[in-house]
This record gives C-alpha cells, structure tokens and sequence, in this order.
C-alpha cells in the first residue's frame, strides 16, 4: 500500500500498527511510567510516527504496567545537569502535547491506572478517553510547588469547567475514575481486564470513520473555544466545503443509498 513505512522501534515506548489503529504504550512500569528525557523523546518519535503513517487512523494510547504514567520522573530532577523547568517544558513537554493536537488522527486515551502530573496532562490532550475503574487522576504539582503544566490548565476548565478544574488544580485532591466519568473528564470506565479490547473497540470505530471529516471535526471543536458564534458559523461552512468535496463524502452518500457499509478511503 502507498505510504507504508516500516514500523519504528523506540526503547521505552512500545508502538503497533493493526486494522488501522496505533498503540502506543508508555513503557517503563517499574517506575509508573514516569518521564524521563528518553521516554518524552520516544513518545514525541512515536506520534510523529503516527503523522507519517498513512495506514493509521486512529491511536490509542496507554501504559504498560499498573499505572498510565506518573508524570515527570522527579528522580532524574535531581541531576544536577538536568535542564531548568521552563527549559524543560518549551523544548520537550509542550512540542509533545503540540503534536498530540495536531494529529488528523484521533487519540484515545486507555487510561489503565494512576495518571498523574504531565502525566494526567497527557491524559487530557487525548481526544477520547476511557478509564479502567481503578484508573485515578491527580494532578500532583502543587504537592511538590509546581503549577499544572503541558496543557493541563488549558484542557482541565475546557473539560469540566472553571469551578471542577480550579478545585482539581488547587486542593489537589486525587479524582477516581467513577467520579471522572461523572463530571464528564471519561467517557466511560470499565472494568480493568476489558479497558485494552473496549478501548480498541472505540479506535476501530473512528478508523472506519471518512478521516479528512475526522481530521476536520478535531480541528473545528479546538477552534471554536477562542472564535464567537459567528466566526465558528463561518468556519463550519468553510470546513464542510472542504469535507463536501472528499470522495469520502460521495462514498458515505453511496452507501447510505446502496444500504450498505461505507468504505472510506482518506480521499
Ligand atoms: C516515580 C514517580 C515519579 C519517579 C512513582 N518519578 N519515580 C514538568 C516539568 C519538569 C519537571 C517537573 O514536573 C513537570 C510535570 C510533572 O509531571 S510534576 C508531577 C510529577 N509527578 C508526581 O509528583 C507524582 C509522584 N508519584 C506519586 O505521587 C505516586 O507515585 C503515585 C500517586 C503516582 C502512585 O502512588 P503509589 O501507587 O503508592 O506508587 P508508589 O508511590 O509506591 O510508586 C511506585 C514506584 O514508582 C516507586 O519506586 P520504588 O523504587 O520506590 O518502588 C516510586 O518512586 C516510582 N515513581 N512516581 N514521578
């Protein structure tokens, strides 16, 4: 197929390509998944895969181990030539999460078990999640005289609103996966042992998905956070024009008419 490559290898994430769906899975569970320079640098490679890939039309992504990813790996802070936090974020955490957004492709988070800090970050740049009943959430930085960083005080308000996300941020209270799925930071738990097959479920569903409408849909939900009503009216035109004019879109009508399955092609 047009647009093949060969799958990468990295050392501390694990990444598979099957039916369309990439898994990416944080992959250093002796220490919860925590990120050190290497892991950012391998999980940055594994979604710059994923742009790369044709054959890709949804992720998802998860931890390996008992927990999703227990934010920074504090050990590695006390290297005294590690690189000061602002440094940190510009030029590892937020080109991550940057790229994450950027994606056509949509994420699904599998949240398996604690994330936490930029690891509960990561969580919320996903574009769906679902969380393991004994997944938690905790932001963490307070604890240790931080702010919330890669993204989180952008995403959180815009997932639960200011008054849920200013009481997540500054009492620092850990968040079950019950409660997440309350206020609307979940889509759905389940049960530990079936969050990987239900997660793929979900990412085959969006991989039969027209992936150019995908792509847009993404796009269009972001913009429409900084746009007034008019503007995001505006931007809706503009965006069907473009899905309007896909084969993918002739291709949904067809197999409405024909009742049968559509067979999108990204086109
Ligand atoms: C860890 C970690 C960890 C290293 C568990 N590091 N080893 C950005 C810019 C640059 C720098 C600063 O930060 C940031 C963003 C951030 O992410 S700040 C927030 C950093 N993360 C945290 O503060 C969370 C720290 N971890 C915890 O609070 C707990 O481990 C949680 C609540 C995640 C899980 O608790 P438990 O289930 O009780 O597990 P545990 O604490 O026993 O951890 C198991 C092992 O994992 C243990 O290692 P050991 O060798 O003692 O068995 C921990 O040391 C290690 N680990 N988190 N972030």
């Amino acid at each position: 197929m047009p647009g093949d490559r060969p799958t990468p290898s990295f050392e501390t994430v694990r990444y598979e390509v099957a039916d369309g769906v990439a898994t990416i899975t944080l992959d250093r569970p002796e220490a919860l998944n925590a990120l050190t320079v290497g892991l950012k640098a391998d999980l940055l490679g594994a979604f710059r895969a994923v742009d790369r890939d044709l054959r890709v039309r949804a992720v998802v992504l998860t931890g390996a181990g008992r927990a999703f990813c227990a934010g920074q790996d504090l050990k590695e802070r006390l290297d005294p030539g590690a690189a000061p936090l602002a440094v940190e974020l510009r030029e590892r955490y937020n080109p991550l999460i940057r790229q994450m957004r950027a994606l056509d492709q949509p994420i699904v988070g599998a949240i398996n078990g604690v994330a936490a800090g930029a690891g509960a970050s990561l969580a919320f740049a996903c574009d769906v999640r679902m969380a393991a009943d004994v997944a938690a959430f905790r932001l963490a930085f307070g604890r240790i005289g931080l702010v919330p960083d890669s993204g989180a005080t952008w995403f959180l308000p815009r997932l639960v609103g200011p008054a849920r996300a200013a009481e997540l941020a500054l009492l620092d209270e850990p968040l079950s996966a019950a409660e997440a799925a309350r206020i609307g930071l979940v889509a759905r738990v389940v049960a530990a042992e079936s969050l990987m097959a239900e997660a793929r479920v979900v990412a085959l569903r969006l991989a039969a998905l027209a992936p150019v409408a995908l792509a847009l849909t993404k796009r269009a939900l972001e913009r429409s956070w900084s746009v007034d009503l008019d503007a995001a009216l505006e931007d809706e035109a503009w965006r069907q024009g473009v899905a309007g004019a896909t084969a993918d879109h002739a291709e949904g009508i067809a197999a409405f008419l024909e009742k049968r399955q559509p067979r999108f092609r990204g086109e």
